[in-house]
């Protein structure tokens, strides 16, 4: 009897994993040409394998410099569905196990134009739009060089390395946000705008000689909600500059009780002339215990 229900339950199984096989396909994009084995359908351009991708897919990326294209004049990749995309692929591996992101960089680029002139970058590299699912996973890339020239909140769009829409909490792991820059006064957030709320899950992550006005690393818009504060957690930031306040991080929030589960553990705040963290409003992060500032 025993073994006749084993059976019954391992056919059930068997039929949701064929089920969710078909559902969910792995998508490759290699900028230095279709490879072989499953990289031989490989896209060069990553914005044509995240429009070509369904909810659920996964998206590998090959080593390489991906620039940040313009769609319909807003700069950045449009992350616009619930995908999750892994950089620091070789381009010949076949298990996700094979994946070494420290030593196949994967750059996600703003550096337009003349290379190594910032002034022609784009304004954002990575723009996370979609709303409806957190299941969105953006892990193993450099983000970097993003030049902003608008305001936040000005007449374009808001600007920065990556840029987190209104009420959407992607997982970003693994990452290195690099020189990008908003601007200098009136922008916010150089490395990571927070649009408004988010639950955001901002993992193993280095902010580094990022800048802006205010949050030269992260900067969090407007988080008037007692749900969805992001969460950051093992992220070092280095040499992130402010014109204004938050070298390192600054949190915009209207109520005390805002933020209650703004974590931020074993991080390094080094950076002379702005204090590492700032809030602003009201709101005192919960946790803060292993933050530190150099
Ligand atoms: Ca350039």
């Amino acid at each position: 009897m025993k073994a006749k229900s084993s059976h019954f339950f391992g056919g059930l199984l068997c039929a949701f994993a064929a089920t969710t096989a078909a559902q969910a396909a792995t998508i490759y994009v290699d900028i230095n040409g279709p490879g072989s084995g499953p990289w031989a359908s490989a896209y060069q351009d990553l914005q044509a394998a995240i429009n070509a991708a369904n909810g659920g897919d996964e998206i590998w990326v090959a080593d390489g410099t991906y620039l940040a294209p313009v769609i319909s004049m807003v700069h950045g990749f449009n992350i616009n569905k619930a995908v999750n995309i892994y950089g620091g692929f070789a381009g010949n591996e076949t298990q996700w196990s094979q994946r070494d992101f420290v030593n196949n960089l994967t750059i996600l680029s703003g550096d337009a134009g003349v290379v190594g002139d910032r002034s022609d970058n784009r304004t954002t590299v990575v723009r996370v739009t979609f709303t409806t699912s957190s299941n969105i996973r953006l892990d193993g890339f450099t983000i970097r060089d993003a030049w902003g020239t608008n305001a936040q909140g000005g007449a374009v769009f808001p600007s920065a390395g990556i840029v987190i829409g209104v009420g959407s909490s992607p997982t970003i792991q693994n990452c290195r946000i690099i020189a990008n820059r908003g601007h200098p006064m009136d922008g916010a957030g150089g490395g990571l705008f927070f649009d408004g709320r988010s639950a955001a899950q901002i993992l193993d992550t280095l902010f580094e000689d990022n800048s802006a006005g205010e949050g030269g690393a992260i900067y969090l818009d407007h988080s008037n909600q007692e749900i969805d504060a992001p969460t950051i957690e093992r992220c070092r930031f280095i040499r992130n500059v402010a014109g204004r306040a938050g070298g390192g991080i600054s949190m915009k929030v209207r109520r005390p009780s805002g933020l209650i589960d703004w974590t931020v553990f074993q991080s390094v705040v080094s950076l002379p002339r702005e204090s590492g963290l700032c809030g602003r409003d009201a709101g005192t992060p919960r946790t803060m215990g292993n933050a530190t500032t150099a």
